[in-house]
């Protein structure tokens, strides 16, 4: 079975007795994430199913609005420009619609972002989580949160985490069909906790967190000891968050964030991220922390660094980092629409 029929079977089974014909247009958002717990690894590449459980906080008001319309014949618009089908970005996002498209139906597709991400394109988390939400209005399937997690997966694994807000549990499943492996939201909510998001280049990757992953699990030593260190720090954090203990929150997510950073670096060839300004970012934290504040960073793959601490710290945490970007990641959470 190619790549394509796999995904297609997994499609028709998770929308089993729903309906395949769009119609009108729909629009739908979905909010970003920082995983404090990272999804690194694939045991199936194809259907994006994960080495290990994986634990995020959605970020809020920053994500992803698209709208999906059936049109007389395909087009893409990103930021409101008009995207040729070559782009890398265009290929994946058609690749991921022709799982749904009904023979001779044609997509006129508008996607923005509420912060501009590594080289203008969207985060392909909060933005296959909105594509998704907005095919199930499309297609009127009244998806339930577990299926449309199901679904966003295909799309890019995180993805199946920007399903919902607040902090989400991606479990991992052991299934090889896939069915299992889908996002949950916590109950638990921390009102006060900040995420402080530092844009140290939106130049774009060197090399894309998918090949990244995927060079680490192939090459890197280290990433033999990465599952069990997950599933641990995953326990933690989620303790953490069920006593709202935020020094074992920050420690272990900070601690999570750089051991994956670790496996990559130790990945032939090595995938080093971070640029002087993450570098320094990160020496400024430490100090800080040192200094006594609740402060801690994570990073995905990339060199942009994100902030942890609690609302009490907002104003000091702006006078080190003048131009951070300040996510309540409890705030509004019934205005945004996903
Ligand atoms: C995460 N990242 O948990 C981790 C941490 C990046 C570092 O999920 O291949 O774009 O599409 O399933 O979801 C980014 O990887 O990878 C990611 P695919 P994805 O947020």
């Amino acid at each position: 079975m190619t790549a394509e029929s796999e995904q297609a079977a997994f499609v028709r089974a998770v929308l089993e007795g729903r309906g395949r014909q769009p119609a009108g247009m729909a629009t739908a958002s979905a909010p970003a994430n920082l995983a404090l717990c990272k999804y690194w690894g694939k045991r199936d590449a194809t259907l994006n199913l994960p080495v290990t459980g994986s634990l995020s906080v959605s970020l809020g008001p920053l994500g992803t609005t698209t709208r999906v319309a059936v049109a007389a014949r395909d087009r893409l618009l990103l930021e409101g420009r008009r995207l040729p089908a070559r782009s890398p970005f265009a290929q994946r996002l058609w690749r991921f619609l022709d799982l749904f498209r009904p023979p001779g139906v044609c997509f006129h597709v508008e996607t923005t972002n509420s912060v501009a991400t590594a080289a203008g394109i969207a985060s392909s988390a909060s933005g296959f989580a909105a594509l998704t939400a907005a095919l199930d209005k499309l297609f009127d399937w009244h998806l339930e949160g577990r299926d449309l997690s199901l679904l966003a997966r295909l799309g890019s694994g995180s993805a199946c985490r920007s399903v919902y807000h607040g902090f989400v549990e991606w479990l991992a499943g052991s299934r090889d069909d896939g069915r299992d492996s889908y996002a949950v939201a916590l109950r638990q909510r921390w009102p006060a906790l900040r995420v402080g998001v530092l844009t140290i280049t939106d130049a774009p990757k060197p090399l894309a967190s998918r090949d990244a992953m995927a060079r680490t699990v192939a090459s890197s030593a280290l990433y033999r000891a990465w599952p069990e260190q997950a599933a641990e720090d995953l326990q933690v954090l989620k303790q953490a968050i069920a006593e709202h203990n935020f020094v074992t929150l920050g420690r272990t997510a900070e601690s999570n964030a750089l051991a994956m950073h670790a496996t990559m670096v130790s990945a032939w060839p090595p995938v080093l991220y971070w640029q002087p300004g993450t570098l320094e970012a990160m020496r400024r934290v430490w100090a800080l922390r040192q200094a006594g504040m609740a402060l801690y960073l994570s990073m995905d793959a990339g060199p942009n660094v994100k902030l942890l601490f609690l609302a009490g710290d907002e104003q000091a945490v702006s006078e080190a980092f003048p131009t951070v970007r300040m996510v309540a990641p409890f705030d509004d959470e019934a205005g945004v629409d996903c």
